[in-house]
Protein backbone atom coordinates (compact mmCIF):
# COMPACT_ATOMS: atom_id res chain seq x y z
CA UNK A 1 0.00 0.00 0.00
CA UNK A 2 1.14 3.38 -0.93
CA UNK A 3 0.24 5.53 1.99
CA UNK A 4 1.83 2.85 4.44
CA UNK A 5 5.05 2.42 2.52
CA UNK A 6 5.93 6.12 2.81
CA UNK A 7 5.07 6.71 6.26
CA UNK A 8 5.04 3.08 7.97
CA UNK A 9 1.85 4.30 9.43
CA UNK A 10 -1.96 2.63 8.59
CA UNK A 11 -4.38 5.09 9.37
CA UNK A 12 -7.38 4.26 10.79
CA UNK A 13 -11.50 5.19 10.26
CA UNK A 14 -10.32 7.35 13.63
CA UNK A 15 -7.47 8.98 12.16
CA UNK A 16 -9.22 10.35 9.07
CA UNK A 17 -12.44 11.35 11.46
CA UNK A 18 -9.84 13.50 13.65
CA UNK A 19 -8.41 14.87 10.02
CA UNK A 20 -12.34 16.01 9.47
CA UNK A 21 -12.98 17.96 12.72
CA UNK A 22 -9.37 19.93 11.89
CA UNK A 23 -11.05 20.87 8.98
CA UNK A 24 -14.27 21.58 10.71
CA UNK A 25 -11.78 23.31 13.12
CA UNK A 26 -10.92 26.27 10.87
CA UNK A 27 -14.06 26.12 8.19
CA UNK A 28 -14.74 29.75 10.31
CA UNK A 29 -11.17 31.36 11.23
CA UNK A 30 -12.13 34.88 11.29
CA UNK A 31 -9.22 35.31 8.43
CA UNK A 32 -11.26 34.99 5.22
CA UNK A 33 -13.96 37.75 4.66
CA UNK A 34 -16.70 35.34 3.51
CA UNK A 35 -17.75 34.42 6.61
CA UNK A 36 -16.81 30.11 6.24
CA UNK A 37 -13.84 28.35 4.26
CA UNK A 38 -16.75 25.99 3.45
CA UNK A 39 -17.46 26.86 0.04
CA UNK A 40 -14.40 27.38 -1.41
CA UNK A 41 -13.71 23.81 0.00
CA UNK A 42 -16.49 22.43 -1.77
CA UNK A 43 -15.41 23.99 -4.98
CA UNK A 44 -11.35 22.97 -4.37
CA UNK A 45 -13.06 19.38 -4.33
CA UNK A 46 -15.20 19.86 -7.01
CA UNK A 47 -12.54 20.94 -9.31
CA UNK A 48 -9.87 18.35 -8.15
CA UNK A 49 -12.06 16.02 -9.59
CA UNK A 50 -13.85 16.97 -12.04
CA UNK A 51 -11.28 16.97 -14.30
CA UNK A 52 -11.76 13.42 -14.78
CA UNK A 53 -12.00 11.74 -18.81
CA UNK A 54 -14.01 8.69 -18.73
CA UNK A 55 -12.27 8.10 -22.24
CA UNK A 56 -8.69 7.57 -20.92
CA UNK A 57 -9.10 7.67 -17.25
CA UNK A 58 -6.66 10.58 -16.90
CA UNK A 59 -7.91 13.64 -14.54
CA UNK A 60 -9.97 13.13 -11.36
CA UNK A 61 -8.78 13.90 -7.54
CA UNK A 62 -6.58 11.21 -7.76
CA UNK A 63 -3.20 13.08 -8.06
CA UNK A 64 -4.34 16.14 -6.98
CA UNK A 65 -2.41 17.83 -9.95
CA UNK A 66 -3.75 20.71 -8.85
CA UNK A 67 -0.83 21.08 -6.72
CA UNK A 68 1.59 22.15 -9.88
CA UNK A 69 1.46 25.36 -11.58
CA UNK A 70 0.51 24.10 -15.04
CA UNK A 71 -3.11 23.09 -13.71
CA UNK A 72 -3.28 25.68 -10.89
CA UNK A 73 -3.34 28.56 -13.51
CA UNK A 74 -5.86 27.21 -15.21
CA UNK A 75 -8.42 30.23 -15.17
CA UNK A 76 -11.33 28.14 -14.04
CA UNK A 77 -8.74 27.04 -10.72
CA UNK A 78 -8.42 31.23 -10.08
CA UNK A 79 -8.67 31.63 -6.35
CA UNK A 80 -8.32 28.14 -5.41
CA UNK A 81 -4.78 29.01 -4.22
CA UNK A 82 -6.82 30.56 -0.95
CA UNK A 83 -8.43 27.15 -0.46
CA UNK A 84 -5.02 25.16 -1.04
CA UNK A 85 -3.29 27.52 1.21
CA UNK A 86 -5.51 27.50 4.20
CA UNK A 87 -6.12 23.56 4.29
CA UNK A 88 -2.41 23.12 4.39
CA UNK A 89 -2.60 24.08 8.00
CA UNK A 90 -4.36 20.59 8.35
CA UNK A 91 -2.05 18.86 6.00
CA UNK A 92 0.71 19.99 8.43
CA UNK A 93 -0.94 18.51 11.30
CA UNK A 94 -1.66 15.24 9.77
CA UNK A 95 1.44 14.64 7.10
CA UNK A 96 0.73 11.17 6.09
CA UNK A 97 -2.77 12.12 4.26
CA UNK A 98 -2.74 12.71 0.65
CA UNK A 99 -3.77 15.86 -0.95
CA UNK A 100 -6.29 13.97 -2.76
CA UNK A 101 -7.84 12.93 0.14
CA UNK A 102 -7.53 15.93 2.32
CA UNK A 103 -8.99 17.86 -0.71
CA UNK A 104 -12.09 15.92 -0.96
CA UNK A 105 -12.43 15.28 2.59
CA UNK A 106 -12.28 18.94 2.83
CA UNK A 107 -15.61 19.02 0.44
CA UNK A 108 -16.89 16.25 2.03
CA UNK A 109 -16.45 18.28 5.68
CA UNK A 110 -17.57 21.57 4.21
CA UNK A 111 -21.19 20.18 3.18
CA UNK A 112 -21.45 18.18 6.00
CA UNK A 113 -21.11 21.22 8.68
CA UNK A 114 -22.82 23.55 6.59
CA UNK A 115 -25.75 21.27 7.39
CA UNK A 116 -26.00 19.27 3.70
CA UNK A 117 -26.27 15.98 3.23
CA UNK A 118 -23.97 13.03 4.54
CA UNK A 119 -21.16 12.50 1.52
CA UNK A 120 -20.11 8.59 2.09
CA UNK A 121 -16.01 9.23 1.40
CA UNK A 122 -13.44 6.64 1.79
CA UNK A 123 -9.27 7.63 1.17
CA UNK A 124 -6.77 5.86 -0.31
CA UNK A 125 -6.01 8.53 -3.37
CA UNK A 126 -2.23 9.30 -3.78
CA UNK A 127 0.03 12.14 -4.86
CA UNK A 128 1.00 11.83 -8.46
CA UNK A 129 3.82 14.01 -10.80
CA UNK A 130 3.67 17.06 -12.68
CA UNK A 131 3.22 15.13 -15.58
CA UNK A 132 -0.05 13.80 -14.51
CA UNK A 133 -1.54 17.53 -14.83
CA UNK A 134 -4.54 17.56 -16.84
CA UNK A 135 -4.63 19.90 -20.05
CA UNK A 136 -6.57 23.56 -19.26
CA UNK A 137 -10.74 23.13 -20.53
CA UNK A 138 -12.05 20.16 -18.48
CA UNK A 139 -13.90 22.64 -16.42
CA UNK A 140 -17.18 24.37 -17.26
CA UNK A 141 -17.40 27.76 -18.57
CA UNK A 142 -19.93 29.84 -17.15
CA UNK A 143 -19.93 31.44 -20.26
CA UNK A 144 -21.60 28.98 -22.30
CA UNK A 145 -24.84 26.82 -22.08
CA UNK A 146 -26.57 23.65 -22.33
CA UNK A 147 -24.10 21.60 -25.10
CA UNK A 148 -21.35 22.98 -23.43
CA UNK A 149 -22.22 21.51 -20.04
CA UNK A 150 -23.23 18.14 -21.37
CA UNK A 151 -20.04 17.70 -23.48
CA UNK A 152 -18.40 18.77 -20.04
CA UNK A 153 -20.42 16.05 -17.91
CA UNK A 154 -20.91 13.39 -19.87
CA UNK A 155 -16.63 12.88 -20.38
CA UNK A 156 -16.85 12.64 -16.69
CA UNK A 157 -19.56 9.98 -17.27
CA UNK A 158 -22.24 12.05 -15.50
CA UNK A 159 -25.89 12.26 -17.23
CA UNK A 160 -28.63 15.44 -17.70
CA UNK A 161 -29.82 14.37 -13.93
CA UNK A 162 -26.59 14.41 -12.28
CA UNK A 163 -25.54 17.51 -14.19
CA UNK A 164 -28.46 19.34 -12.08
CA UNK A 165 -28.19 17.92 -9.18
CA UNK A 166 -24.43 18.54 -8.93
CA UNK A 167 -25.22 22.52 -9.54
CA UNK A 168 -27.18 22.75 -6.74
CA UNK A 169 -23.92 23.44 -4.94
CA UNK A 170 -24.24 27.03 -5.85
CA UNK A 171 -26.43 27.58 -2.95
CA UNK A 172 -23.21 27.72 -1.41
CA UNK A 173 -20.56 30.59 -1.79
CA UNK A 174 -20.15 33.33 -4.44
CA UNK A 175 -18.52 34.68 -7.43
CA UNK A 176 -15.20 36.82 -6.38
CA UNK A 177 -14.83 39.76 -8.85
CA UNK A 178 -10.78 39.07 -8.53
CA UNK A 179 -11.35 35.33 -9.14
CA UNK A 180 -13.65 34.73 -11.92
CA UNK A 181 -14.70 38.16 -12.90
CA UNK A 182 -18.00 37.52 -11.90
CA UNK A 183 -19.93 38.85 -8.91
CA UNK A 184 -22.18 37.61 -5.64
CA UNK A 185 -23.83 35.03 -4.16
CA UNK A 186 -26.69 32.81 -5.76
CA UNK A 187 -28.59 32.65 -2.40
CA UNK A 188 -29.69 34.66 0.44
CA UNK A 189 -27.61 32.26 3.12
CA UNK A 190 -24.68 31.08 1.25
CA UNK A 191 -22.77 29.51 4.03
CA UNK A 192 -25.91 26.89 4.66
CA UNK A 193 -26.65 23.93 2.16
CA UNK A 194 -30.31 24.15 0.97
CA UNK A 195 -32.00 23.39 -2.27
CA UNK A 196 -32.44 27.61 -2.46
CA UNK A 197 -30.67 27.55 -5.93
CA UNK A 198 -33.46 25.57 -7.87
CA UNK A 199 -36.03 27.45 -5.89
CA UNK A 200 -34.76 30.88 -6.94
CA UNK A 201 -33.93 29.60 -10.47
CA UNK A 202 -37.39 28.45 -10.88
CA UNK A 203 -39.34 31.03 -9.65
CA UNK A 204 -37.55 34.19 -9.67
CA UNK A 205 -37.24 36.70 -12.26
CA UNK A 206 -33.93 36.88 -13.84
CA UNK A 207 -32.86 39.71 -16.04
CA UNK A 208 -29.53 40.64 -17.48
CA UNK A 209 -27.14 42.94 -15.14
CA UNK A 210 -26.51 45.91 -16.59
CA UNK A 211 -22.47 46.52 -15.78
CA UNK A 212 -18.93 46.67 -16.93
CA UNK A 213 -18.41 43.03 -16.20
CA UNK A 214 -19.14 39.74 -17.79
CA UNK A 215 -22.70 38.80 -18.92
CA UNK A 216 -24.82 37.44 -15.78
CA UNK A 217 -28.31 37.70 -14.25
CA UNK A 218 -29.75 39.44 -11.68
CA UNK A 219 -32.70 39.28 -9.53
CA UNK A 220 -35.44 41.37 -8.10
CA UNK A 221 -33.37 42.82 -5.45
CA UNK A 222 -30.19 43.12 -7.47
CA UNK A 223 -28.40 41.45 -4.48
CA UNK A 224 -28.58 37.70 -5.77
CA UNK A 225 -26.58 36.37 -9.39
CA UNK A 226 -27.30 33.66 -11.72
CA UNK A 227 -24.49 32.23 -14.29
CA UNK A 228 -25.52 31.93 -17.97
CA UNK A 229 -24.45 28.32 -17.59
CA UNK A 230 -26.47 28.25 -14.33
CA UNK A 231 -29.48 29.83 -16.19
CA UNK A 232 -29.08 27.22 -19.01
CA UNK A 233 -30.56 24.68 -16.65
CA UNK A 234 -34.15 26.57 -16.64
CA UNK A 235 -33.80 27.44 -20.58
CA UNK A 236 -33.21 23.31 -21.64
CA UNK A 237 -35.83 21.45 -20.90
CA UNK A 238 -34.70 17.99 -19.51
CA UNK A 239 -32.33 20.11 -17.14
CA UNK A 240 -35.28 21.63 -16.54
CA UNK A 241 -37.84 19.31 -15.22
CA UNK A 242 -35.00 18.33 -12.49
CA UNK A 243 -34.63 21.96 -11.48
CA UNK A 244 -38.32 21.86 -10.65
CA UNK A 245 -38.39 18.39 -8.99
CA UNK A 246 -35.18 19.58 -6.48
CA UNK A 247 -37.31 23.02 -6.27
CA UNK A 248 -40.26 21.31 -4.61
CA UNK A 249 -38.73 18.68 -2.49
CA UNK A 250 -35.37 19.20 -0.82
CA UNK A 251 -34.70 15.69 0.40
CA UNK A 252 -34.92 14.39 -2.88
CA UNK A 253 -32.38 16.79 -3.44
CA UNK A 254 -30.08 15.71 -0.70
CA UNK A 255 -30.16 12.58 -1.70
CA UNK A 256 -29.16 13.39 -5.51
CA UNK A 257 -26.80 15.46 -4.72
CA UNK A 258 -25.19 12.99 -2.09
CA UNK A 259 -25.28 10.16 -4.43
CA UNK A 260 -23.46 12.21 -7.33
CA UNK A 261 -21.14 14.35 -4.82
CA UNK A 262 -19.60 11.09 -3.91
CA UNK A 263 -19.15 9.73 -7.02
CA UNK A 264 -17.75 13.08 -8.33
CA UNK A 265 -14.68 12.24 -5.57
CA UNK A 266 -13.75 9.01 -6.52
CA UNK A 267 -13.37 9.42 -10.37
CA UNK A 268 -10.65 8.40 -11.52
CA UNK A 269 -9.57 6.47 -8.40
CA UNK A 270 -8.52 2.91 -9.21
CA UNK A 271 -10.54 1.16 -7.25
CA UNK A 272 -7.73 -1.09 -5.19
CA UNK A 273 -6.41 1.78 -4.23
CA UNK A 274 -9.37 2.65 -1.53
CA UNK A 275 -8.60 1.60 1.88
CA UNK A 276 -12.33 0.08 2.31
CA UNK A 277 -14.43 -1.89 0.04
CA UNK A 278 -17.79 0.46 0.59
CA UNK A 279 -17.61 4.49 1.08
CA UNK A 280 -17.30 5.42 4.97
CA UNK A 281 -20.06 8.15 6.78
CA UNK A 282 -17.65 10.60 8.54
CA UNK A 283 -19.46 12.14 11.83
CA UNK A 284 -20.59 16.03 11.88
CA UNK A 285 -19.04 17.93 14.74
CA UNK A 286 -22.30 18.61 16.45
CA UNK A 287 -22.89 14.62 16.48
CA UNK A 288 -19.93 14.09 18.49
CA UNK A 289 -20.44 16.78 20.98
CA UNK A 290 -23.93 15.21 21.73
FE1 LIG B 1 -19.28 26.38 -9.47
N1 LIG B 1 -18.59 28.25 -9.88
N2 LIG B 1 -19.60 26.07 -11.43
N3 LIG B 1 -19.85 24.47 -9.06
N4 LIG B 1 -18.88 26.70 -7.53
C1 LIG B 1 -18.20 29.19 -8.96
C2 LIG B 1 -18.23 29.07 -7.60
C3 LIG B 1 -18.58 27.90 -6.94
C4 LIG B 1 -19.36 26.95 -12.45
C5 LIG B 1 -18.72 28.17 -12.34
C6 LIG B 1 -18.43 28.78 -11.13
C7 LIG B 1 -20.30 23.56 -9.97
C8 LIG B 1 -20.61 23.84 -11.31
C9 LIG B 1 -20.25 24.98 -11.98
C10 LIG B 1 -19.09 25.79 -6.51
C11 LIG B 1 -19.38 24.44 -6.65
C12 LIG B 1 -19.72 23.83 -7.86
C13 LIG B 1 -17.76 30.37 -9.66
C14 LIG B 1 -17.25 31.64 -9.01
C15 LIG B 1 -17.91 30.13 -11.00
C16 LIG B 1 -17.61 31.07 -12.14
C17 LIG B 1 -15.77 31.52 -8.62
C18 LIG B 1 -15.28 32.77 -7.93
O1 LIG B 1 -15.32 33.84 -8.56
O2 LIG B 1 -14.88 32.67 -6.76
C19 LIG B 1 -19.89 26.43 -13.69
C20 LIG B 1 -19.80 27.11 -15.04
C21 LIG B 1 -20.47 25.23 -13.38
C22 LIG B 1 -21.25 24.36 -14.32
O3 LIG B 1 -21.47 24.79 -15.49
C23 LIG B 1 -21.85 23.27 -14.03
C24 LIG B 1 -20.42 22.26 -9.37
C25 LIG B 1 -20.86 21.00 -10.12
C26 LIG B 1 -20.04 22.42 -8.05
C27 LIG B 1 -19.96 21.38 -6.97
O4 LIG B 1 -19.40 21.60 -5.95
C28 LIG B 1 -20.53 20.04 -7.16
C29 LIG B 1 -18.97 26.46 -5.23
C30 LIG B 1 -19.20 25.81 -3.86
C31 LIG B 1 -18.65 27.78 -5.50
C32 LIG B 1 -18.44 28.92 -4.50
C33 LIG B 1 -16.98 29.13 -4.22
C34 LIG B 1 -16.71 30.28 -3.29
O5 LIG B 1 -15.54 30.63 -3.17
O6 LIG B 1 -17.62 30.83 -2.67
Amino acid sequence: QAIKAATNFTPSKDDYQKVYNAIADILEDNDYDDGSYGPVFVRLAWHSSGTYDKNDGTGGSNYATMRFPSEAQHGANAGLDVARAKIEEVKEKFPWISYGDLWTLGGVCAIQEMAGPKIPWRPGRIDGFAKDATPDGRLPDATKVADHLRTIFYRMGFDDHAIVALSGAHALGRCHRDRSGFDGPWTFSPTTFTNDYFELLMNDKWTWRKWDGPKQLQDKTKTLMMLPSDFALVQDKEFKKWVKVYAEDSNKFFADFSKYFSELLELGVPRAQFVSSEPWIMKTTEEQSS
